[in-house]
């Protein structure tokens, strides 16, 4: 972790009045962009995104996000901004796989402004404030969760602490006989409110370990629930192995944070935002490896998997 990229100059400052992210990923007329990233950058995520033993998160330091105005008041508000972190955003995700929105968030943004919202401090959800955000797989209940997530951060809070769990760091405190319970398809996750789903509406039945050489991890701390008392007991036991190697990392400025979501959990700290334009901001991007696995629940970038 912490690798320390140079600063990633992207060109100059542009107007973003009229700027649409997902309609610029749709004509992939980023391309000429991708020359662009900084060669440490890119080189790093190129290398992260191969290696089988990586952790499973990159920290590039130092990454341009342009001009950046008033942190906005919510998700979807208006911005004053140029178009930089957008670009970098898009570029360096797209060195990862294919970015994608999700219909039901953030009304399919490939690109979503993470901020604190104020009737939603309470929410377990990205744009809650004063609450810890449980650790969890991004969107573990979906049968199209993305592989990568990406969070670029345009404005810090000392306070904010984006907390996060390896994987081979828990499968090392965890007793054999939970990893194991951990395997067997006895859990459900149950979806998440920012996916306006029908009441009680919950995933398949699935594993919260694969058992395969290169284990992969689907677990939220809050909604993932065992069927059976063997694994509720297993669920003790990892929520305990993941408290116990919880790590921390308070984004600043430039910070573009990448995250394996196969084998990285996240959460964040609680913080108390003013509400004035001068809060934490952070732009967020997912990736998934290939399209063609999400079949006919796609429109252009967009998964339409609909939960209601
Ligand atoms: O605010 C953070 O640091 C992370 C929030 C989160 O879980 C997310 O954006 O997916
Ligand atoms: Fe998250």
């Amino acid at each position: 972790m912490d690798i320390r990229a140079g600063a990633h100059t992207v060109g100059g400052v542009q107007n973003g009045t009229d700027f649409n992210a997902n309609t610029w990923l749709d004509e992939g007329s980023f391309g000429s962009w991708l020359g662009q990233i900084d060669s440490g950058v890119a080189s790093n995520v190129a290398a992260f995104s191969r290696s089988r033993t990586s952790e499973g998160v990159l920290l590039c330091k130092g990454v341009e996000v342009g001009v950046v105005g008033p942190t906005p008041a919510g998700p979807r508000a208006p911005v004053s901004k140029d178009n930089v972190s957008e670009r970098t955003l898009l570029s360096v995700a797209s060195l990862l796989g294919r970015v994608v929105g999700y219909a039901p968030e953030h009304e399919g943004d490939v690109v979503q402004n993470i901020v604190p919202v104020k009737q939603l401090a309470t929410e377990q959800s990205s744009t809650s404030s004063s609450v810890t955000l449980a650790f969890h797989t991004e969107a573990a209940f979906h049968p199209h969760k993305p592989r990568y997530l990406l969070l670029l951060c345009l404005r810090g809070d000392p306070q904010a602490a984006t907390t996060y769990a390896l994987l081979n760091d828990v499968l090392s405190l965890l007793p054999d006989q939970a990893r194991q319970d951990l395997t067997r398809e006895e859990f459900t996750t149950g979806v998440d409110s920012s996916y306006n789903p029908r009441p009680g509406a919950v995933s398949k039945l699935h594993s919260v370990l694969s058992s395969g050489n290169v284990p992969v991890w689907c677990w939220d701390e809050e909604l993932t629930q065992g069927t059976t008392p063997r694994a509720r007991e297993a669920l003790l036991d990892l929520a305990a192995a993941v408290a116990a190697c919880s790590r921390a990392v308070v984004l600043e400025e430039g910070d573009l944070l990448i995250l394996d979501n196969s084998s990285v959990v996240h959460g964040r700290s609680p913080f108390s935002p003013r509400f004035d334009g001068t809060d934490r901001w952070l732009q967020r991007s997912f990736v998934v490896p290939d399209l063609r696995a999400v079949g006919d629940d796609l429109s252009g970038n967009v998964i339409t998997t609909s939960f209601s």
